[in-house]
């Protein structure tokens, strides 16, 4: 008997915390047809069909209906990267965790623009592949690091006096750093590493201290050559000193893009 009911229960308390106008169901499946995600143009706010839906990390990859809607039907222990890609759109990428399978989401994505460069499509995982259980958001990391830097070139985009040129993180998981930390970020109790740093052509112009996504960091158009070289490197863990212990992250959608000025006023 207990077999039985134990899962049962379990669904119940399911369907009680996350769903209370729903628990009036017969069906007990959490890939309910309730919980339809959504894929729509952010301009025109029409449902995108065929638009490809995945997640590295999880091996996973599905396609949105003729609605432009799609499930998950995948189990998601920890946060990790959802991408979406359909032709003649930006490629989109989001931090997503078990919670979108109670929650749907509706994603609006935007044309992509011909000034864009696409640097990365994948999820890029840079460290040394070894973090702790309590790290960011290190409990769906799959993917094998290939060392501690991501370089990649890239020709000078057009760009006018009234646009900033703009290095593009879709998404960042992962970084341990103290703001990280005190942001609840991971559950790392006292160590930390130092910032992930962002170069263009040898020169630092950001360091990245918090995971996210749609991260923007400006490019002084001063140092933009007819080549470009774009190197992120990931920060160490500030308290290991026997031996380096690179900060496992991972890096997803990295694009250069140009973007009117008033959008960063304020800043
Ligand atoms: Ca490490």
């Amino acid at each position: 008997m207990k077999k039985i009911f134990i899962p049962f229960f379990i669904y119940v308390c399911f369907f009680l915390n996350n769903s209370p106008a729903e628990v009036i169901s017969g069906k007990i499946d959490k890939y309910d047809s309730r919980y339809q995600n959504k894929i729509i143009d952010y301009s025109t706010q029409k449902p995108l069909e065929h638009a490809k839906i995945s997640i590295p990390d999880l091996n996973y990859t599905t396609y949105t209906d003729k609605d432009g809607a799609f499930k998950l039907n995948v189990d998601i222990n920890d946060k990790t990267v959802l991408f979406v890609e359909k032709d003649g759109y930006k490629v989109f990428s989001l931090t997503i965790d078990n919670n979108v399978l109670n929650n749907p989401l509706k994603l609006g994505i935007e044309k992509s623009s011909p000034f864009d460069l696409q640097l990365s499509t994948d999820v890029i995982h840079l460290g040394d592949n070894l973090f702790s259980s309590n790290s960011a958001n290190s409990g769906d990391f799959k993917l094998y690091a290939n060392g501690h830097t991501f370089t990649k070139t890239f020709s000078k985009p057009a760009f006018s006096q009234n646009q900033d040129v703009i290095v593009k993180i879709g998404t960042i998981i992962g970084l341990d750093t103290k703001k990280a930390r005190e942001a609840k970020q991971n559950n790392i109790a006292r160590v930390y590493s130092s910032p992930a740093e962002v170069f263009i052509n040898g020169r630092r112009i950001a360091s990245l201290e918090l995971n996210g996504d749609n991260v923007e960091v400006i490019i002084p158009k001063n140092i933009i050559k007819q080549q470009n070289e774009l190197r992120i490197e990931t920060g160490k863990n500030l308290f290991q000193t026997q031996y380096t212990d690179y900060d496992d992250i991972e890096l997803a959608n990295i694009r250069i893009e140009t973007k009117e000025k008033h959008h960063f006023a304020g800043r």
